[in-house]
C-alpha cells in the first residue's frame, strides 16, 4: 500500500481498523538522582553540582522555607492581608533558578519566589512588596506575592491563571528573533495546565520553534480539586507528543535531578530552537493561601508524610552533608542569620510609610483620564470625612 501523500509529509496507510490507544500500560517514568537518604543512586547521569553552588542552593531553599513561615504567620496575626508559601517545593524553585541563566526571561505563576530571591531580589523587596510599602516597586497596588523584578528579568506575577504561559511563548519568540541566546521559562502549576493558555502556549512555541521551557509543578492540587479530576492523560508530561514538544517528569523534590534537567533543557532551547515542557512530581505541603484550609479536602497523614519522609530540603542536606560541605555549626549559624534577617525586614518594612495616594490612579494612561480625576476626588472627599479608618499620615 502506498503511502498518503498529506501536506507537511507522507503518512503510512493501513488497511488495519486500530484505535489509539488513551493510555500506556505503563506510566511516564520519573527522572530521579538523589535517593531519600541523599546518596546518589548509582549510574545516574546528572550534571555536576559543586560545593559552593550546592552551599548556595541550601541555603537559599533554607531562606524561601524561613521567609515564608514568618510572612505566613505575619498574615495571620493581621499584619499583611494574603500570602502564598512554596512549602514543599523548594527544590523546584531554588534548582531550576540555578540551572538558568540570569538573562533567561522568567515568568511565574505565583509559587515561585525562590527564583527571585536566587537572582538577587532581597527578602527585604520580598517583605516590602507583602506590605505594600513605599519601596514596594508594584506601589502597593498588586495582592501580596505578586511579585516581579524588571532588573532580575522576572516578569510580575498575573492572577488569571496560565495567562503568563501564552505570554512566555511570546518572550521566547522574540528572544530568538533578537538573537539573544537566551530562552524564556514559564512556570505553572498542575491546575495552570488546565486553561487554555497553556495549550495556545504550548502550541505556538512549538510551531515557532521559541526557546522556550514550559516548567509544570505538578504538586496533586489546584486548591482543592486533585489531578484526577483535572485531566484523564498520564500526568502533563504525556501532553507534550501531542503538541510535538521533547518533555520530561522529574522527581520535583530532587534538586539534583531539577538542576540537571532544567540544565539539558535550556542547552536544547536555545541551541535548538524548540520549547521543552518539564513536569516537576512534587506536593503542596501548605494551605493553597492563607484564604484555604488544605485539611479539609486532604488527609492530614498525606500531608504529614510529604513534609517529612519526602522533604527536598533534609533530602538535599544528608547529600551535602555526605559530600562534606555541611556540618550542624553551619547549620545553626544559617537557621539564626536567615531568622534575623527575615524578622528585621518584616519590622523595616511594617515600620515604613505607604504609597502616596495619587499612585493609585497614575501609571495606566500617560495623561490621566476625566473619570480617573473624579475617582480620585471621591476617594479624598472619603478619606477626608473618614479620618479614624484612613489615617492619611501613614502615606508619603
Ligand atoms: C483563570 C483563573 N481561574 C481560577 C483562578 C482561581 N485560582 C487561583 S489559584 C488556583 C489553583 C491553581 O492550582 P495550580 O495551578 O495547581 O497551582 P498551585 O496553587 O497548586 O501551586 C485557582 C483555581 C484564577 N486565579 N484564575
Amino acid at each position: 500500500m502506498q503511502d498518503l501523500d498529506f501536506p507537511g509529509g507522507k503518512i503510512p496507510l493501513t488497511s488495519q481498523m486500530k484505535f489509539i490507544s488513551e493510555a500506556s500500560d505503563k506510566r511516564l517514568p520519573c527522572y530521579r538522582v538523589l535517593n531519600e537518604d541523599g546518596s546518589l543512586i548509582s549510574n545516574t547521569i546528572h550534571e555536576q553540582v559543586g560545593e559552593e553552588v550546592a552551599v548556595n542552593m541550601y541555603s537559599a531553599m533554607v531562606t524561601l522555607k524561613t521567609m515564608d513561615t514568618f510572612l505566613y504567620e505575619a498574615q495571620r496575626q493581621g499584619r499583611i492581608s494574603f500570602y502564598m508559601t512554596s512549602f514543599g517545593e523548594e527544590a523546584i524553585n531554588i534548582a531550576s533558578a540555578a540551572a538558568l541563566s540570569p538573562h533567561d526571561f522568567v515568568l511565574p505563576q505565583y509559587r515561585e519566589a525562590g527564583v527571585l530571591l536566587w537572582r538577587g531580589f532581597t527578602v527585604q523587596e520580598c517583605t516590602n512588596q507583602c506590605f505594600g510599602n513605599k519601596d514596594d516597586k508594584g506601589k502597593g497596588r498588586q495582592m501580596p506575592v505578586h511579585y516581579g523584578s524588571k532588573k532580575h528579568n522576572v516578569i510580575t506575577i498575573s492572577s488569571p491563571l496560565a495567562t503568563q504561559i501564552s505570554q512566555a511563548a511570546g518572550v521566547a519568540y522574540s528572544l530568538k528573533m533578537d538573537k539573544r541566546g537566551a530562552c524564556a521559562v514559564a512556570f505553572t502549576g498542575d491546575g495552570g495546565t488546565s486553561e487554555g493558555d497553556f495549550h495556545a502556549g504550548l502550541n505556538f512555541a512549538a510551531v515557532m520553534e521559541a526557546p522556550i521551557i514550559f516548567i509544570c509543578r505538578n504538586n496533586g492540587w489546584a486548591i482543592s480539586t486533585p489531578v484526577h479530576e483535572q485531566f484523564r492523560s498520564d500526568g502533563v508530561v504525556a501532553k507534550g507528543l501531542g503538541y510535538g514538544i521533547r518533555s520530561i517528569r522529574v522527581d520535583g523534590n530532587d534538586a539534583i535531578a531539577v538542576y540537571s534537567a532544567i540544565r539539558a533543557a535550556r542547552n536544547m532551547a536555545i541551541n535548538e530552537n524548540r520549547p521543552i515542557l518539564v513536569e516537576a512530581m512534587t506536593y503542596r505541603v501548605g494551605h493553597h493561601s492563607t484564604s484555604d484550609d488544605s485539611t479539609k479536602y486532604r488527609p492530614t497523614n498525606e500531608i504529614q508524610y510529604w513534609k517529612t519522609s519526602r522533604s527536598p530540603i533534609s533530602r538535599f542536606r544528608k547529600y551535602i552533608q555526605r559530600n562534606g560541605w555541611w556540618s550542624e555549626d553551619q547549620e545553626s549559624q544559617l537557621c539564626t542569620n536567615v531568622k534575623q534577617q527575615v524578622l528585621q525586614a518584616i519590622k523595616t518594612a511594617e515600620g515604613m510609610e505607604k504609597p502616596a495616594l495619587k499612585e493609585l490612579f497614575t501609571d495606566v494612561y500617560e495623561q490621566m483620564p476625566p473619570n480617573l480625576h473624579e475617582q480620585e476626588r471621591s476617594t479624598r472627599d472619603t478619606i477626608n470625612k473618614h479620618p479614624k479608618d484612613y489615617p492619611t499620615h501613614l502615606h508619603v
